[in-house]
């Protein structure tokens, strides 16, 4: 006869239930198939994106020449919840500047130097390094600069855009 304690126990790691233990049935379906596409949508709204398989492309017009982008999720120019991921090259500045809506910045590699204001200052900047976020209500005016290739992503909802303190420093006025 089972002692009571075995009984509560039967079906844990700790006791042994053979006589009652269910083997699944042999499965003859192929493993679950890898995903090799960049950013792998699917019918259902469900987004995978895999490390290192993400396709980079030029950033949007309204950055400095050399940043490289990826979309994860939504449309910054639209109404709608956006994830992107950002790549600069080392020494990339990102002069004063502001957003339409919050920025929430994460690093995912390298090292963002962060400074609020309209000037641009090394001196007043906050090394963020990979792991580290920051987010900043719309309106706010800041300024960038990367040490070594960086890649940081940006989600938030749209529509996003950046509006420069210094006209002339906006790449779209020339
Ligand atoms: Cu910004």
């Amino acid at each position: 006869m089972k002692s009571f304690f075995a009984t509560l126990l039967c079906g844990t790691a700790l006791v042994s239930c053979a006589p009652t233990m269910i083997v699944p049935p042999e499965t003859t379906s192929p493993p679950m198939a890898v995903t090799m596409t960049p950013v792998h949508r699917a019918a259902n709204g469900m987004i995978v994106a895999h490390a290192g398989l993400m396709g980079w492309g030029a950033a949007s017009a309204a950055l400095p020449a050399g940043a490289q982008a990826i979309i994860l999720e939504g449309d910054p120019t639209k109404a709608e919840l956006f994830t992107l991921r950002l790549k600069f090259p080392n020494n990339y500045v990102l002069p004063p500047h502001s957003h339409s809506a919050w920025e929430h910045i994460t690093v995912i590699s390298g090292v963002l130097h962060l400074g609020m204001g309209d000037q641009f200052s090394m001196a007043n900047a906050t090394e963020l390094r990979a792991g580290s976020f920051a987010a900043m209500p719309s309106g706010m005016r800041h300024f960038v600069h990367a040490a070594g290739e960086t890649v940081v992503q940006l989600h938030g909802m749209g529509p996003w855009t950046v509006t420069y303190v210094n006209r002339a420093d906006d790449p779209r006025n020339r």
